[in-house]
């Protein structure tokens, strides 16, 4: 039986994206195909990790001497080399870079501004658990030459893309361009990007929430309060919740993308300004589930309304299914 009706590639789907845009110079696909073939060279070495100390690490068992260097490293280098050769970009800045990545000079003409994370949940690598890639695309701000912070330093609603890719049981591209958010898995033995999960929508309310709950007593009393009333056993309303957490951002969004409830990362004792990076993190992830319908916030705004002032600043984050998010905010709201 064909579940699906169309085979479509990655790449095909993009140039047909661009094809709505009759005055589109092709610059922006670029820069997307750019990324799937990043995605696909860390994908590649991501699925070997394990390998390493069965394989060892000499040429004669061709295992690359790259898989040495830390995951996060290779991935953080694999993108950066992938994307100024592009052509299309004119600053950078990865999670793992102090401030902007430096560009060589014939290649930084471009309109676009690359934010990525590239290798999120990188404490989960040594146990083979779910990791991900995450980046955010904004158009530049000054007229022309290198980029600088200030074409960085953009306010989240101005992402002209976001996305990332989970290296999970499959490895999944999941992107937006503010015309919904589309899901394709890479299909291993063809090398390609197949579109799988086209236009998704978040469901309103979900049964899961996802949050490190061993930080309970860091935690202020409303977020404390609302943890509690997830678990209380109210069964018409479909509590209590069951909890999931995976530990790296791009996996527990995921599955809140796709089953809905609420992923956070609040403020706590230990981290006053909340964990998770605005710039690499969470605007893209909040661009990404309020184009499938869900929302994002910080407990007094939402995400893609902060003002960032610095390139690794950090912030709370409550996202997921729009009724989740909106009792979530009730809670946050009321008086400590
Ligand atoms: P990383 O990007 O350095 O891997 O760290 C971010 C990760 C997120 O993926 C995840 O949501 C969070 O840190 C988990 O933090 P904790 O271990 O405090 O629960
Ligand atoms: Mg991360």
């Amino acid at each position: 039986m064909v579940s699906n009706p169309k085979i479509m590639t990655l790449e095909r789907f993009i140039r047909e994206q661009e094809e709505k845009f009759p005055s589109a110079s092709g610059e922006f696909s670029n820069m997307l195909f750019a990324l799937t073939l990043a995605a696909k060279l860390v994908w590649r070495e991501v699925s070997k990790a394990g390998l390493v100390n069965i394989l060892g690490t000499t040429d004669q068992v061709n295992v690359s001497g790259d898989i040495l260097k830390k995951l996060d490293l290779f991935a953080d280098e694999t993108i950066y080399k992938t994307m100024f050769y592009s052509g299309n970009i004119c600053a950078m800045a990865s999670e793992e870079s102090n401030g902007l990545i430096e560009i060589p000079k014939k290649c930084d003409s471009g309109k676009y501004v690359l934010l990525f994370d590239p290798l999120d949940g990188s404490s989960n690598i040594d146990a083979n658990i779910t990791i991900g890639t995450i980046f955010s695309i904004f158009k530049r701000v000054t007229p022309s030459g290198v980029g600088t912070l200030e074409d960085c330093l953009q306010t989240g609603y101005n992402q002209v893309a976001a996305g990332y890719i989970i290296y999970g049981t499959s490895t999944m591209f999941i992107y937006t361009t503010g015309n919904g958010v589309h899901g394709f898995t890479l299909d291993p033995s063809v090398g390609e990007f197949l579109l799988s999960n086209e236009n998704i929508r978040i469901p309103s309310k979900g049964k899961m929430y996802s949050i490190n709950e061993g930080n309970y007593n860091y935690w202020s009393p409303p977020i404390q309060r609302y943890i509690k009333y997830l678990k209380e056993i109210d069964n018409p309303s479909g509590r209590p919740y069951s909890l999931r957490y995976i530990g790296t951002m791009v996996g527990d969004v995921h599955r809140t993308l796709l089953y809905g409830g609420i992923f956070m990362y609040p403020a706590d004792k230990k981290n006053p300004d909340g964990k998770l990076r605005l710039m690499y993190e969470c605007n893209p992830m909040a661009f990404i589930v309020e184009q499938a319908g869900g929302k994002a916030i910080n407990g007094k705004q939402r995400i893609l309304d902060i003002t960032p002032n610095s390139l690794h600043q950090q912030t709370p984050i409550f996202i997921g299914s729009s009724e989740d998010v909106t009792k979530c905010q009730e809670f946050l709201s009321s008086p400590e």
